[in-house]
């Protein structure tokens, strides 16, 4: 069934992306203004703006239809439209459990990994985003440091999948009892085979899906 956000957003879609496409930064952040003011939110503006949208960007460049040019500012813009919602992103309530999110190294694709870490801040978690390209040392070193309850790795390239195997060879070694949650367009077509034979890896096909894994963790926590 479609909500009204998903009608507000349908509404503006098209002329969102065509502003992108343009590089008009200003233009976006209208639009962005625009359904925020009209009640939209950010998961909804998340996954049915600014997701959707650089998915058909990826699907124009693929078919040569724009430039590298084209695609890279339409990222920097959706960066950009990112900060612009920040401070709502952060204005969450407790902050008792944390989730670091990184996407391993090799992999450059890192507004997804970002994306999930804000829409966990949004549950209330503190979502600790590492970027692109994390090397295993880093991500045992931010492990140490902040105590996560849960690491969360992004893929978006299959060719990438025997990093994110070597980072899981090494943290499920070290940290058994650390629950690891893996996601991405990597994962789109396959490949949760590479990543099953581990207990405490679990791959996460939505944010559905992540909203009742940081829940039944809170629910578990609350019990001990
Ligand atoms: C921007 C972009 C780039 C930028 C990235 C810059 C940056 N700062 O991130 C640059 C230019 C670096 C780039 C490079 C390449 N790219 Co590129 N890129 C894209 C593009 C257009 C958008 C990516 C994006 O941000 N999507 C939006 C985010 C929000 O979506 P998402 O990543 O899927 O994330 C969501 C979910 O997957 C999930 N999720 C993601 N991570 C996690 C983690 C956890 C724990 C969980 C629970 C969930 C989760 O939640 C997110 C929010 O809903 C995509 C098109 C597309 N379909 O996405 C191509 C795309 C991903 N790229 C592609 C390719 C082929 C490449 C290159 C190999 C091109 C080349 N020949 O050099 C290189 C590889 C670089 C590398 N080593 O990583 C292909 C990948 C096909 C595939 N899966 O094999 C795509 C799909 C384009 C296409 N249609 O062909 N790219």
């Amino acid at each position: 069934m479609q909500t009204a956000e998903h009608a507000l957003i349908e509404h503006v879609y098209e002329r969102y992306l065509a502003a992108l496409l343009a590089g008009d930064r200003a233009r976006c952040g209208e639009i962005v203004e625009e359904l925020r003011t009209a009640g939209v939110g950010l998961r909804d503006l998340y996954g049915g703006l600014f997701q959707r949208a650089l998915y058909q960007v990826g699907e124009l460049w693929e078919n040569q239809r724009i430039s590298v040019a084209v695609e890279h500012l339409a990222t920097a813009i959706t960066e950009r439209m990112l900060t612009l919602v920040h401070a709502e992103v952060f204005s969450g309530p407790s902050r008792e459990h944390s989730i670091i999110i990184a996407c391993v190294g090799g992999e450059y694709h890192q507004l997804g990994g970002r994306m999930v870490a804000d829409l966990c801040e949004l549950q209330g978690w503190r979502g600790y985003f590492l970027g692109a390209g994390t090397s295993v040392p880093d991500l045992l070193q931010a492990i140490e440091d902040r105590r996560p309850d849960i690491v969360g790795l992004s893929l978006s390239i299959y060719f990438n999948m025997p990093a994110l195997v070597d980072a899981l060879d090494v943290m499920t070694a070290r940290y058994p009892d650390l629950p690891i949650l893996v996601g991405g367009q990597a994962f789109r077509w396959g490949g949760t085979a590479a990543v099953e034979g581990y207990p405490s890896v679990s791959y996460i096909a939505s944010m559905d899906e992540l909203d009742q894994r940081l829940l039944a963790h809170e629910q578990r926590a609350t019990r001990a």
